[in-house]
């Protein structure tokens, strides 16, 4: 980054160096895993820079696990005195806090299997789930509290529903079962709850070769245990979508090598787990940010304008909210008297920190180098700020907002820089003195109907009454300041609004 941020006085963050960290840390990573794999598991880990270890009973873990970095337990050739193998390694692992991954090899095809599965994840101690997106759907539609066999999440209005679906669940599955979530496909999938990442990297020719799937379990173990070192930087979601780009570039650099033959690219992906290195890790990454309709739901939008310019007010109104139920916060400081500078850069990290505790979406308004400087989730911006290309450069993947209120203004705008859109004013609005003429839902639909994909907001004078007609209008949730920030109480203002959204089933 060649610009300086003034919230950072100077200090400039150094390269990201997660390849050199794993390689220079070489962690020992426990894998309990099927007999198909095993020394290509162990071969692997070793490319990637890793120490494996295999175990097969309990005495013998507890003698490792006081070394261990991670633990691996894949599930692939089950069988039932394995069981509670795998339930002793997870207790002895949590009572070490090592980190373990699971891989539920196979659980859409055996109910037997998902059982299993769903008993291991019970134990609340699962720190990764990674799974093919066909594996993932299986737990998720075990677990949907709705038990809904997956019907809201098909046709939301985005090309290749497939794809778009497996996004949807592993941001639910993570949300329900409190880790992150990885689905491996043509195009990976990770969600930590809060944020969603797609990851197009790999090559076909990687499922003709028998481990590269359960390889890349061992993988996330190894690097999960170093995410430490950038916990300031990426959040784990961001991070974990790094571990995935580099073993499907991996992937692609070895078809370079080998050609589409499993036999020479099995050799080849080792070489090239070995040899790629950070500086090719970020420069050839295609990582895209991913917007799923749920995290719109119920948008949050506050500054101490709002909260009679109270900072502590405006906390307790954000940690209500959250408590509520909102998806979503925008930190808007706009207008005469609000902060700026350190007191600004204060109050956005107190913000952030209490909606990482509730696993709600955190934006930033119009601020960018603000946004950047507590790595926030995203940034929101008007039509008047910054050109959306120069904000995707400087925020890299963080969640792009933008405001549009109408067609006009849609054309004029480079929507693929963006992921998110706020439409608006919906209605009369008293929380912006130069907010337009009410466009009314109507206006969604307009600009869907001009080619708008991207999930969006209704925003301005929205109440639980009017919410109805603009969800209905297509938009995949609201953004509001007064109904909540003005509440008599946040928290059941909040409440209101999710089971309203939540529970009538109105978003589809
Ligand atoms: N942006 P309330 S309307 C911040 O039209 C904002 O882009 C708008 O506040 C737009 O929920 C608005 O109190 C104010 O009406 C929303």
């Amino acid at each position: 980054m060649n610009y300086e941020n003034p919230y950072m006085k100077g200090l400039t963050y150094s390269k990201l160096n997660i390849l050199e960290t794993l390689r220079q840390r070489n962690p020992l990573v426990i894998c309990i895993t099927n007999d198909v794999v095993r020394t290509f598991t162990a071969n692997g880990l070793l490319a990637i820079g890793a120490s494996p270890v295999m175990s097969e009973c309990s005495e013998d873990l507890k003698n490792l696990i006081v070394h261990a970095s991670a633990l691996l337990i894949n599930i692939g050739t089950l069988t039932p005195d394995k069981v509670s193998y795998y339930k002793d390694a997870i207790a002895l692992a949590k009572k070490h806090e090592v980190p373990i991954v699971l891989d539920p090899v196979g659980c859409h095809a055996g109910a037997y299997r998902l059982s299993v599965v769903l008993d291991l994840i019970h134990t609340g101690s699962i720190s990764l789930l990674r799974g093919n997106q066909s594996e993932i759907k299986a737990i998720y539609d075990a677990l949907n509290p709705d038990n809904k066999k997956d019907d809201s999440t098909t046709g939301k209005g985005v090309d290749g529903a497939q794809i778009e679906d497996s996004a949807v669940i592993a941001y639910r599955l993570a949300r329900l079962i409190n880790c992150p979530v990885v689905a491996t496909g043509e195009e990976d999938y990770v969600s930590d709850g809060t944020r969603v990442f797609a990851v197009p990297h790999g090559h076909s020719i990687m499922t003709a070769v028998t481990g590269t799937g359960c390889l890349l379990g061992a993988v996330l173990a190894a690097f999960f245990s170093t995410y430490y070192s950038c916990k300031n930087r990426l959040s784990i979601g961001e991070f974990l979508a790094y571990v995935l780009a580099y073993y499907g570039l991996a992937g692609e650099s070895a078809v370079q090598e080998s050609g589409v033959k499993p036999g020479s690219f099995s050799v080849a992906f080792m070489d090239a787990l070995y040899a790629l290195d950070d500086a090719v890790l970020l420069s050839e990454n295609h990582i895209r940010p991913i917007v799923v309709p749920d995290q719109l739901q119920v948008y949050f939008i506050c500054g101490t304008q709002d909260t009679m310019f109270n900072q502590k007010r405006l906390r307790e109104v954000v940690e209500e909210s959250c408590r509520g139920g909102i998806t979503c916060f925008q930190f808007r400081e706009k207008g005469d008297g609000t902060l700026e500078g350190t007191q600004k850069l204060e109050l956005a990290q107190q913000l952030k920190d209490i909606c990482a505790k509730y696993n709600v979406l955190y934006i930033i308004n119009d601020d960018v180098e603000l946004a950047v400087a507590v790595n926030a989730d995203g940034v929101h911006v008007g039509q008047g700020d910054m050109r959306l290309k120069a904000v995707r450069n400087l925020v890299g993947h963080k969640v792009v907002g933008i405001s549009i209120h109408s067609v006009d203004e849609l054309h004029k705008t480079d929507v693929v820089y963006a992921d998110c859109v706020g439409v608006g004013p919906m209605y009369a609005t008293h929380s912006k003195p130069d907010a337009q003429e009410p466009c009314g839902p109507e206006c969604v639909i307009e600009l869907q109907a001009e080619g708008l994909r991207l999930p969006c907001v209704g925003i301005g004078g929205i109440t639980l009454d009017n919410t109805r007609a603009v969800l209905q209008a297509g938009a995949c949730g609201v953004a509001v300041i007064s109904a909540i920030a003005h509440a008599e109480n946040p928290y059941e203002a909040a409440l209101q609004f999710k089971q309203l959204i939540f529970n009538d089933n109105l978003y589809k």
